[in-house]
């Protein structure tokens, strides 16, 4: 398997089920497509019709979009344990993890993942309303250190957000703060990271707020 990604301090998208095939240590390579400038469409458009990463290729097929590439995973190779046992703790996981892929365009447009990066923004009334509602679904659906038990597909899919809140320096409630931290303290997580902090091509659009 290998899964195409993009720029690790900033591709969000790409995080997630790079952080999936870590945990659960399935056997893929991956490769870093720059997301920069003018050219990165046409370099996107070798790998799939979607012109984004990630991109996982399997078998010969590009399989493409987060929560799609996610959900094979979790099928084919880890007998569906991206997401918990229990059927109603699965349909509850996935309402957050898909809420996740489709909503908080504002966090999403404020805050942009920037894993190396210590910054202030102002935020607006809906980003805030959006960090509020997150923090609160998080401490509803924690059950010991992740959501709804062990880690999962939804940990993954709430990763890039931690990361977004370190960035910016949100404050959250105890528990909310310490499952973030837990996330970020992931070691597929930490992996990812520090292959970020290596990076040294800047996406002038992820580059917002004020250094601290
Ligand atoms: N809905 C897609 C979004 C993918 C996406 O927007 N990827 C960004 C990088 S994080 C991308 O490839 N951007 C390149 C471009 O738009 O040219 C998914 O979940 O995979």
């Amino acid at each position: 398997m290998k899964l195409i990604i993009g720029n690790q301090n900033y591709s969000t998208w790409s995080l997630r089920p790079w952080l999936l095939l870590s945990a659960f240590e399935l056997k893929f390579n991956d490769q870093l497509v720059s997301l920069l400038g003018a050219g990165a469409s046409a370099r996107l458009a070798t790998f799939s019709d979607a012109k984004k990463v990630p991109v996982l290729i399997d078998e010969g097929v590009a399989i493409w979009d987060t929560l799609a590439i996610c959900e094979y995973i979790s099928e084919n190779y880890i007998d569906g344990k991206g997401w918990p046992a229990e059927k109603m703790q699965r349909a509850l996981a996935r309402s957050l993890t898909a809420e996740m892929h489709s909503s908080f365009a504002s966090i999403r447009n404020e805050m942009p993942m920037n894993i190396s990066a210590r910054r202030r923004v102002d935020l607006s009334d809906l980003a805030k309303a959006e960090i509020t509602y997150i923090g609160g679904i998080w401490t509803k659906h924690l059950d010991d250190a992740f959501l709804f038990g062990d880690y999962g597909i939804v940990d993954c899919f709430f990763t890039p957000v931690a990361s977004r809140f370190k960035t910016y320096g949100v404050e959250l409630s105890p528990l909310a703060q310490a499952y973030a931290d837990r996330l970020l303290a992931h070691p597929a997580m930490q992996k990812w990271t520090a292959a970020a902090l290596l990076e040294t091509e800047i996406l002038p659009l992820a580059e917002v707020g004020v250094e601290v």
